[in-house]
């Protein structure tokens, strides 16, 4: 079995970053290892009065017992990284472990804005752990902040995303997914570059016009779960694309359903189909 360290805080209400990998990666079969960076009473998105423990001061000695224990990843995953040295510290992770995969999920926006506590800065030392990344999954938002370029929420053209990409790769990531990409009024998905090959792909699907926290962290998390299970990089963007779509559909479809999270835990049963 593949085994797979996710570094992310853990906000115990208002699912997102390890509340969703985990369950996620584990449900593909793919053990989920996890380096918890903070704990937090919930996401930042409820602005007031969240509580934060910070973990930093564990990532090093968390690594180096597991170096002295020979415990090896095929994949280290990272999404929501509160600090600088975070960041440092997660690159030194991909030194530290250079045969697993390095597949970062630079989650720091949405909707043309950086969440609550970061700034450019932040998003230009994100971009340094991309540079070093087998595979980066931005959204258009995080794209816009990493590059320094304006953000467009609508009306490019797929040229548009070809240059966004290319340039994501030229800071040096091997292969870069876009998320959140809309060509058409009625559609959304997201499209990929190889610099490897030279080979662009992307996937479409319906959009539905709402937007929903953490709903990034469930893509990549699938997305990472299909490439552990042998999937390329295009059928995996297509299996995390249509479970996010599907669980945005199921919190639609249930009366009253809170802001805060997507019902991605209805949604498995159609996930696990996709990877058998
Ligand atoms: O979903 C991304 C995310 C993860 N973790 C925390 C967050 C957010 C987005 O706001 O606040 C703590």
């Amino acid at each position: 079995m593949k085994r797979i360290v996710t570094v992310q805080d853990i906000s115990c209400v208002g699912k997102c970053s390890l509340t969703v990998a985990l369950p996620i990666i584990s449900a593909m079969g793919v053990e989920a290892a996890i380096l918890p960076t903070a704990v937090l009473s919930t996401h930042t998105a409820f602005k007031k009065g969240f509580t934060l423990h910070d973990l930093t001061g564990e990532i090093s000695p968390i690594t180096a017992h597991w170096k002295s224990e020979g415990i090896a990843f095929d994949a280290i995953y990272t999404g929501y990284l509160a600090s600088f040295d975070q960041i440092d510290l997660v690159k030194g992770m991909a030194s530290d472990f250079p045969d697993a995969m390095l597949f970062v999920d630079p989650a720091m926006g949405d909707n043309g804005k950086l969440y609550y506590g970061f700034d450019e800065a932040f998003a230009h030392k994100m971009a340094e752990l991309c540079a070093l990344a087998d595979i980066i999954v931005p959204n258009m938002t995080e794209a816009s902040f990493m590059l320094g370029i304006p953000y467009v929420s609508d009306g490019y053209d797929e040229s548009y995303v070809k240059d966004v990409l290319l340039r994501l790769c030229a800071l040096g990531a091997k292969r870069a997914v876009l998320t959140g990409v809309s060509l058409r009024e009625h559609e959304t998905g997201a499209m990929g570059y190889d610099s490897t090959t030279g080979e662009f792909f992307s996937y479409y699907h319906d959009r539905i016009p709402v937007s929903y926290h953490g709903t990034g962290d469930v893509f990549a998390s699938a997305c990472v779960g299909a490439l552990m299970r042998g999937k390329s990089l295009h059928e995996s963007i297509s299996i995390a694309a249509d479970f996010t779509y599907e669980s945005i559909r199921l919190t639609e479809a249930e009366e009253g359903h809170n802001w805060y999270g997507v019902n991605f835990e209805q949604a498995i049963p159609v996930l696990v189909e996709r990877i058998k």
